[in-house]
């Protein structure tokens, strides 16, 4: 049984997810304004640049209830932001508004904010209670914390697996484990991304398109680090107009390709570097689909976050072996016949 608090706190975290996929770089943020124990204002972070949770939360209520907010509770699935932004920080709301009590999940690990936000709300004598569904909270902000502390992008780490332990390849029909469930979640996780990487062996023997299609929403930039450039031109990945961006050690090549970028980099630290790079380019979540000896690399180093894991029940009578991880998975879920399990790397 959830506790009052936790279930309007699992309310805000229900209206952050409607933001998944258009908010990057910044976190999905949901906010619930509460007048004894009835929402009277509701909102989430809908697009990056956009108004803040807080401010949607606040702007929805009726022109009855306004003179109720200043009696009411605002649960909010981050720490309000203390700084200026894109937008004006919503302490600075919280406090116009005289909002005297706000609930939090998990604090916001921005730089300028990490506790500040929450500070600034008690300095004013408001009432901050901090940690509700905290774990839950963690993981909605995960991806925008990794993304500001670790100089990094938060890496998914996704493949499908046959029953005897054998590593499904991305795209080709033959090698194609999962089933049209599997398939259609993947397609929504590559609409809530903002890049998506595969190797070039991959690349080169699957010749897979990389793009959201069987769900509505945006495709991911597909990444690949060809550090030889063996990939042809002919290949999918560079016939249609979506963004790829090719990392390389050699020099950049001559010719033009649509909509790819080629980034030339050292090859002594080849694959930290390419993280850097899309962390500056304000890539904050990173899904690697494969091959085996990038999601290897992936685990060595330790430049994962969370892994989805589809377990299939077909046997492959070769291949390449699956990952496999100590712990035991956070999630499951049953697709049918496959298995979806879950790991974070804590
Ligand atoms: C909130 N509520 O709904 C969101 C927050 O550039 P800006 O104006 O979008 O602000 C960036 C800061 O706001 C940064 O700390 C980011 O984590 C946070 N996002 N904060 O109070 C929200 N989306
Ligand atoms: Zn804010």
């Amino acid at each position: 049984m959830l506790t009052v608090h936790q279930r309007f706190m699992q309310r805000c975290f229900d209206l952050a997810r409607l933001g998944a996929g258009h908010t990057s770089p910044n976190p999905m943020v949901g906010a619930v304004l509460v007048h004894q124990g009835r929402i009277i204002g509701e909102g989430y972070h809908t697009r990056y640049g956009c108004p803040h949770a807080e401010v949607e939360a606040v702007r929805s209520v009726l022109p009855a209830d306004r003179q109720l907010i200043p009696r009411s509770t605002l649960y909010v699935s981050l720490e309000p932001c203390s700084i200026f932004g894109r937008t004006p920080p919503c302490t600075d709301l919280i406090l116009r508004e005289k909002i005297p009590t706000v609930v939090v999940a998990h604090r916001d690990f921005s730089p300028g904010v990490n506790g500040r936000g929450i500070a600034i709300l008690q300095e004013h004598g408001i009432e901050v209670i901090e940690g509700v569904l905290k774990h839950e909270g963690y993981r909605l902000s995960q991806a925008r914390n990794v993304f500001v502390t670790q100089a990094r992008p938060y890496v998914i780490l996704k493949f499908a697996q046959s029953a005897n332990g054998y590593i499904a390849r991305s795209g080709g029909q033959p090698q194609w484990l999962s089933n049209s469930f599997s398939k259609r979640l993947v397609h929504q996780w590559r609409s809530e991304i903002d890049a998506i990487m595969i190797g070039t062996n991959t690349a080169l023997l699957d010749n897979p398109v990389l793009n959201t299609r069987l769900v509505p929403g945006s495709s991911p930039i597909r990444v690949i680090p060809d550090r030889q450039l063996r990939l042809p031109v002919e290949l999918n990945i560079f016939s249609d107009d979506l963004p790829t961006w090719i990392y390389t050690t050699q020099s950049l090549p001559e010719r033009n390709y649509r909509q790819t970028e080629f980034i030339s980099l050292p090859p002594e630290a080849f694959l930290f570097d390419l993280l850097a790079d899309l962390q500056e380019k304000k890539v904050q979540t990173l899904m690697v689909e494969g091959g085996a000896q990038l999601l290897e690399w992936f685990l060595e180093q330790e430049k994962w976050d969370e892994a989805r894991v589809i377990h299939t029940p077909h046997y492959l009578p070769e291949g390449l072996k699956a990952p496999v991880f100590n712990s035991a998975p956070e999630q499951t879920f049953q697709l049918q016949s496959d298995r979806l399990e879950v790991f974070y790397r804590e």
